[in-house]
Formats: structure tokens, sequence, C-alpha cells
């Protein structure tokens, strides 16, 4: 830093000489080049750019990260959905096909009220939205890929109930069906955290798998492993399953194939209800269909939370929703 003094005809600056004689170093009369208070008095110099003012921004409303979704978990009860199912199972069309009923308020029994994910729906959306010529596309979905391949994005949802007038708030991850493929073929489960505070448990099937004697018996197989798997990683603590079969529209599995998967669950110890969607529609049948019914099946399953002044000691609900304690953050 140049120094200078205070004094006008000293040339402390150019000669090194002080006028009064002074050591250069200690002579209170000396300032840095651009400020009028002598160096002395340097630490009460103010500051000399102030902080400028942080703007407050809105959220960023794509998928929400984990530490997001405990944010939220810590101010409202979160109902948490583990959805797994292998690539192609529907588990993105039936995130898709529940954003499109909201949309259209036709969802039967709620309403829509509030996502912190609304442009991660409208994006996952986007395909089945698609102006086509009055025809259907194809593909109503793109592949589903994560920013981070390390951990799950949430879609959140809150939903007003109509039955009993309250709302109730969803996390919904949107997992690649490469997830489920290399729990079930190499049980790797480290990116599984989650499911452990998960309320219930999706496993997505493509129901014409099912359906097909080609492919039944393989379908059959991987999905009782992945029950499996999901079993043991949960040791005990495990939430309810629902057999989530897609494709409605193209038909329905045989009893046979539910009892075997029933049969399953059984040996697994765990419960195990049966859906059946169709989150879009080839033939006649409404899109749409058995969305609601699954929604409301999430908030009906036993094993749910105990009332809020129930015994603590009694609480055998294994959720570990205090994990998810997060007192300083905001939502
Ligand atoms: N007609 C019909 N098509 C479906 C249904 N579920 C999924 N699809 C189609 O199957 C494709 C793959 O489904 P997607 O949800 O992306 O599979 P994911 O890999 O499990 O997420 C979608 O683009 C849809 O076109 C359904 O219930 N009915
Ligand atoms: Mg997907």
């Amino acid at each position: 830093m140049d120094k200078s003094c205070l004094k006008p005809d000293c040339t402390v600056a150019q000669t090194g000489i002080c006028l009064l004689n002074n050591d250069p170093n200690t002579c209170p009369e000396r300032t840095i080049i651009g400020m009028d208070k002598p160096v002395d008095n340097i630490n009460t110099i103010d500051t000399a750019l102030e902080t400028p003012p942080t703007q407050s921004r809105f959220p960023s409303s794509l998928a929400l990260s984990p530490e997001d979704a405990q944010v939220l978990m810590c101010k409202n009860y979160c109902y948490l959905i583990g959805i797994l199912g292998a690539p192609d199972a529907g588990k993105t069309a039936a995130l898709v096909s529940l954003y499109l009923l909201l949309a259209g308020n036709k969802l039967n029994g709620f309403e829509f009220r509030d996502s912190r994910s609304i442009r991660a729906l409208d994006d996952i959306s986007r395909g089945a939205r698609r102006w086509n010529d009055g025809k259907t596309p194809e593909q109503m979905t793109a592949h589903t890929e994560l920013a981070d391949e390390r951990s799950p994005g949430f879609m959140h949802l809150r939903l007003f109930q109509q039955s009993t007038t309250e709302t109730v708030d969803f996390l919904l991850p949107d997992l690649p069906g490469e997830w489920s493929t290399s729990l079930i073929d190499l049980n790797r489960i480290d990116r599984m955290g989650f499911l452990k505070s998960a309320d219930c448990i999706w496993i997505m099937v493509d129901g014409r798998q099912l359906t097909q004697p080609t492919t039944r018996q393989h379908a059959l197989h991987r999905t009782k492993i992945l029950m499996q798997r999901v079993a043991s990683f949960l040791e005990g603590n495990i939430p309810p399953f629902t057999l989530v079969i897609t494709w409605l529209d193209a038909g329905t599995p045989s009893e046979q194939t539910i009892h075997a998967l029933k049969a399953e669950a059984n040996a697994l110890g765990v419960t195990l209800n049966i859906r059946e969607i169709a989150s879009f529609s080839d033939t006649g049948l409404q899109p749409g269909t058995g969305i609601s019914d699954l929604i409301s099946s999430v908030l009906k399953a036993p094993n749910m939370p105990p009332a809020f002044w129930q015994d603590s000691l009694e609480n055998k609900t294994g959720r570990a929703y205090m994990r998810f304690r997060n007192h300083g953050g905001q939502a």
C-alpha cells in the first residue's frame, strides 16, 4: 500500500523522509493513499463495501434432494413412498398420470393444493402433453435420469383429501429402473437408505410381462427377488408393500400369478396389497384408472403412524421418522 501524509507539504511518499522528523512507520500524520484517516486508526476504518442485501429467491421447484425432503418432513408429516420396478415398468408414467389427473381436477377424492417440485413434475409430463395430431405418442415418458446418480430425487405433492377434509403431503421418488435392476442383480442397496423411512413400498410391474406366457415366469422370478432384497434390507421393519400392476388397459394377470406373488410376500412376512392401474390407455379404458385408489391405499395402509398422543413405548411402526428432524431449516 502507498503511504502519504496529511501535511500538504510533506514529501514522505517520494523521499521517505518525514517533514516532522518522525519515523515514517509510526508518524501519526501518515495515511494510506485514498483514505483521509491516519494509519494508526486503520482498524477503525469502516469496511469499504457493505455486503449487498440478499434477495430472497423462489425455491427451484425441481425434484427435491434428500436434504430438501428432510426440511419438509420436519414441518409436516409427509407420506414417503418407495417406488421400485424394472426399467419400463411404468413408474414415471404413474407419476405423470397422477400429475395430469390433478391438473385437470380429476383425481377422485383429492384436490391439488401445492407442490415444491412442480417443475420436475412438469418436466416428466412434457412427453404426455405433446400435441401429436390427436394421436397419442408412442412413448409417453422419457427414460428417467437423475441429476445425481447417487441419491434419489423426490416429487412433492400436497393434496386435499375430501373424505377427511385434511391436507396430506406425499414424497414420491422417480428413480431410474436401473436402480432396481442393480438391486436385483447385484444387491446394490447403498442408494436405498430412504426406503427405511418409507410409509409403503410400491413394487411396479409391467402387467403385460406378467400376462404373456413367454415373459410371465421371468417377470415373476425378478419381482420375487426384488421383494426379497427389499425385505432383507429393511430387516423386520418392513412397511406394507403394494404390487402395482401397470398397463391395466392391456389386460390383467391371472389369479395364479397374483397368488404366486402373494405367497412369496407371505413367506417374507410382508403385507402385500395388489393394485392395478392404467396410467395411459390404448383401449377404451379411462387413462388414469386405478391411480386415485392407489393414492388412497397409502393413507389407509395398516402399520401407519399412531395417533398423536398414543403411548410412544407402544410405537411399533418402525418408521425412522425422527432421523429426518432438522430444526434449523426452512421449508
Ligand atoms: N398404455 C399404457 N402405457 C403405459 C402404461 N404405463 C407405462 N406406459 C408406457 O410405457 C412407457 C414406459 O413407462 P415409464 O413410466 O417411462 O417406465 P419406467 O422406466 O418404469 O419409469 C411409457 O412411456 C408409456 O408410454 C400404462 O399403464 N398404459
Ligand atoms: Mg422412469
